[in-house]
């Protein structure tokens, strides 16, 4: 089954990535480019998050994974990184009840006991009152780093072994993806789709263990200018690949 998008091109409702992740770069470039401050971007970006979120529900995504915060960026002036601390405040007052109309669940994941007290708060209530939503999960990284995801698996594995409940011949992909952050999302925690806005190909210690056979798609526009068009183009883009995970073409 068909449905025509923005530009009149043919989305295959039937191939949406159930998981799309996205790295939302270009929030400062947008901001700079209209001589604004870095943290009007920032602004712009979270509008941009709204309406995302509704046209991938729309379409049927599952799982919007966005990596809001990573563990790098403490590095940022301070200005800027206590205005991003409150934008989960803002997010929660203008727009959590249109989340729970849409049946839309926030969940995070990262080291979320490191930001400040009201920050923690809104992402708490954020997750709290959204959690009989049965729709897509909204899934925000915050304060995460993959490297730091892995080595914490690590550990926790190391823990279970030096118990004795877990034998180290044991341990297989299945224990390493049950000892990540994303390990919530069962068979949903590898990402179908990873898209990263404002022109830059890398991965940015985002998830790594998770992407593995995930399509990476790349588009010049900042975030802040991401659109539902755009958004519906990036999908094209993941239709017209052939996805094989290491096996050969068997059919179509
Ligand atoms: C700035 C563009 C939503 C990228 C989007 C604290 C950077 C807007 C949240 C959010 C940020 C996070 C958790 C939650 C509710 C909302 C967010 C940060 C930055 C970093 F439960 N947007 N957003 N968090 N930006």
């Amino acid at each position: 089954m068909f449905k025509n998008t923005q530009d009149n091109q043919q989305l295959n409702v039937d191939n949406i990535p159930a998981h799309v992740a996205i790295i939302m770069d270009g929030n400062g470039r947008w901001a700079q480019k209209r001589h604004l401050p870095r943290i009007a971007g920032h602004k712009r970006g979270m509008e941009t998050v709204k309406t995302i979120t509704k046209v991938a529900s729309d379409i049927g995504v599952k799982v919007l994974t966005l990596y809001a915060f990573s563990t790098e960026n403490w590095k940022r002036p301070h200005d800027e990184v206590s205005y991003l601390m409150g934008l989960p405040v803002k997010f929660f007052n203008d727009f959590v009840p249109d989340l729970i109309k849409n049946n839309v669940q926030v969940r995070v994941m990262g080291l979320i006991d490191q930001l400040p007290a009201q920050t923690q708060k809104a992402v708490n209530d954020a997750v709290k009152d959204t959690a009989d939503c049965t729709g897509m999960i909204l899934n925000f990284a915050l304060n995460y780093g993959s490297r730091l995801d892995m080595t914490m698996a690590v550990q926790k594995i190391g823990r279970q072994v030096k118990a004795g409940i877990l034998d180290p011949n044991k341990i297989t992909d299945q224990t390493i993806d049950d000892n990540l952050m994303t390990s919530f999302l069962g068979q949903l925690a590898d990402p179908d789709l990873l898209i990263r806005t404002s022109g830059e190909e890398r991965i940015s210690n985002f998830l790594l263990w998770q992407i593995a056979y995930s399509e990476l798609v790349f588009t010049d526009v900042l975030w802040p200018d991401f659109d539902k068009s755009v958004f519906e183009q990036m999908i094209l883009e993941y239709q017209h690949r052939d996805r094989r995970f290491g096996g050969i073409k068997t059919s179509k």
